[in-house]
């Protein structure tokens, strides 16, 4: 047994409260190592003669790698606290006992040597609103969706879609461009819609906010935001706006005083300032996002930007209704902010979503005190890399998504907001070289994978562009000119999502193993399975026999076309 490969912690997403009951205990050994792997645990307190009272149970393997296994145990504290270890049996028949204190040979009779969950208050644990594991998003750049009264729009305001999109264009997509659209996104099954900002900026983009307060007058005003509220949720669609709550753009207007009066301001504070006189070029002299120096990083310890960004994150909330924020550059601002802005915004609505923008392992603002999810980048990344540009294999592929399967807690992962594409990323069909086929089977992937789905607006209809601005062209509106079957597709994955528990979070999901060169998982309920093959090549392959319903398929025949899809249904 390799024993230096044997890991756990009591923490994260090792060890948690999944529900009010359940705590999940994850496990990771050397892959093909354990053949056996048990849990060992009780109450600390129950002792019958000096000897401790302990339950045994087998743990599920849940994932394996090339390199490791994860197993999860599911169980009940007694009277909510626990001692705990594990009891691993090699496939060379050694035993051994994996505790906090290290390796042993035999169960050890000292309790202090065992791994602690000391008490269980749910209240502690992550919890995330439940309607979003049901909701599909769609993300909307306002400025770009759609010109629903043109009286608003900048004075230099491209007509739509006219001439070639640069990182200062406008084409004044508005908010009531928005309502406008909503039977379109309803026709579609959108049920969620991700704002990138609104308030009072300068740019296209908006993320240089000058006032938090205010709508941007090129969007609209407050009321016309208020209908908007109203008509989503009046069809089922929840709102989430854009906190850009790391920097200010250089207008906010307590820079500004900054800028006007130095050391003198009263709000020299709220930033981060080096030395005065302040300097913009070449390179600021106070802390800025990157080195933008029209985004002055904003000081989220101090007490008084702290209170001004609370009460901005309230007013959303308890004036509109909105039910969501997605926070810009999340992981760069510090966690006892983000602390105290949960606790605000959940105390006004308890079951608001809150995303962190962030690109990397997240675990330490995911713990239930500060999001409830991060968008979902490394997902993007391994599918792109096996489907599209086919620069790492399917084992690969399979490792990297065990992997992130198990690298946060499972209800994490099945709040995760999952996207296959951004505004700050190439769309979707310019990321597959153009191909629907190979899109689609991404698609196929985002909506049977545990998370929140979301879709970049014009993503759907196979609108093209590569990195910013590209990206973020104006919608295409003229039916003519979009891919119609792609935009089917996927009005087709919504419908069984909403409609097949094996599309959705209730079912398990777990790779077959296989020796084909199609990736086929599936996911599982008590009741039934669905079973995804997943044709990565351009060749047509000759899948094996499954059992069952045929409920999406690319193709008809045994043999699946290349980059084919299908989806078997198996009831138990
Ligand atoms: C503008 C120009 C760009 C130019 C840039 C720098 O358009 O062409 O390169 O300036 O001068 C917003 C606008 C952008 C704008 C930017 C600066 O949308 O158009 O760019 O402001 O004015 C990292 C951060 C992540 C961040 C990305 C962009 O971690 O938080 O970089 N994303 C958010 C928003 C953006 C927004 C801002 C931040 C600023 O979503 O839209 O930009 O408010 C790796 C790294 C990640 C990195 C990622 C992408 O994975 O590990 O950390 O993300 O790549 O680069």
């Amino acid at each position: 047994m390799e024993k230096a490969m044997i890991f756990h912690r009591a923490i994260n997403e090792y060890a948690y409260g999944y529900d009010d009951q359940t705590i999940h205990l994850v496990l990771q050994t050397k892959h093909k190592d354990a053949e056996k792997v048990e849990l060992i645990y009780g109450d600390p307190y129950d002792f019958e003669d000096k000897k401790w009272n302990y339950t045994v149970v087998p743990v599920e393997r849940t994932g394996e790698t090339t390199t490791v296994d994860y197993y999860k145990a599911k169980v009940e504290p007694p009277n909510n606290r626990m001692r705990y270890g594990f009891k691993i049996t090699a496939y060379d028949g050694e035993e051994v006992f994996y505790l906090e204190r290290g390796i042993f040979t035999e169960p050890s009779k000292e309790i202090g040597d065992y791994f602690c969950f000391p008490y269980f208050h749910p209240s502690d644990e992550y919890h995330a609103p439940d309607w979003v594991k049901d909701t599909v998003w769609y993300q909307i750049f306002p400025e770009r969706f759609r010109n629903g009264d043109p009286s608003i729009s900048p004075s230099d305001a491209a007509g739509w879609e006219e001439g070639v999109v640069t990182p200062k264009s406008f084409y004044g997509g508005d908010l009531q461009g928005v309502i406008d659209g909503l039977d379109y996104l309803e026709d579609l099954g959108i049920t969620g819609i991700y704002f990138t900002p609104i308030f009072k900026s300068p740019s296209n983009h908006k993320y240089d906010t000058v006032d938090y307060y205010e709508i941007d007058p090129h969007f609209g005003d407050k009321k016309t935001f208020k209908r908007l509220v109203e008509a989503c949720h009046s069809r089922g669609i929840r709102v989430m706006l854009d906190a850009v709550f790391n920097h200010s753009g250089y207008e906010f207007e307590p820079f500004q005083d900054v800028l006007k009066n130095g050391q003198q301001s009263r709000f020299k504070d709220w930033f981060h300032i080096h030395d005065f006189p302040i300097q913009t070029e070449p390179k600021p002299n106070y802390e800025a996002f990157g080195f933008v120096s029209r985004m002055p990083k904003l000081h989220t310890q101090n007490k008084d930007v702290q209170d001004y960004l609370l009460g901005v994150s309230k007013y959303w909330i308890e004036a509109f209704g909105i039910d969501g924020w997605r926070l810009d550059v999340a992981n760069e601002v510090d966690h006892r902010f983000w602390r105290k802005f949960r606790e605000a915004v959940k105390s006004v609505k308890e079951d608001i979503y809150i995303v962190g923008e962030a690109w990397h392992d997240s675990m330490r603002w995911l713990r239930g005190d500060e999001f409830d999810a991060v968008m979902n980048y490394p997902l993007v990344d391994s599918l792109v890399r096996y489907i599209e540009e086919q620069s790492i294999d399917q084992q690969t592929f399979k490792d990297r998504i065990v992997h992130l399967l198990h690298m946060y807690p499972q209800h994490v992962t099945e709040h995760l907001f999952n996207i296959l594409a951004s505004h700050d990323t190439a769309r979707l069909i310019t990321q597959t070289g153009g191909s629907e086929d190979k899109a689609k089977l991404l698609y196929l992937f985002q909506f049977s994978y545990p998370g929140s789905p979301c879709i970049y607006y014009g993503d759907e209809i196979g609108m093209v562009g590569g990195e910013e601005p590209e990206s973020r062209g104006c919608m295409i509106w003229d039916e003519t000119r979009q891919d119609l079957d792609l935009r089917t597709f996927i009005q087709t994955l919504i419908h069984l999502r909403k409609t097949e528990v094996g599309f959705s979070n209730e079912a398990t999901f777990s790779f077959i193993d296989t020796t084909d060169e199609c990736l086929i998982y599936q996911k599982e309920t008590t009741d039934e399975r669905l079973i995804f093959i997943i044709n990565p090549t351009a060749e047509a392959i000759h899948v094996s026999d499954y059992e069952g319903d045929v409920i999406l398929t690319s193709n008809e025949d045994d043999i699946l076309q290349g980059y084919g899809y299908r989806v078997i249904k198996q009831v138990k």
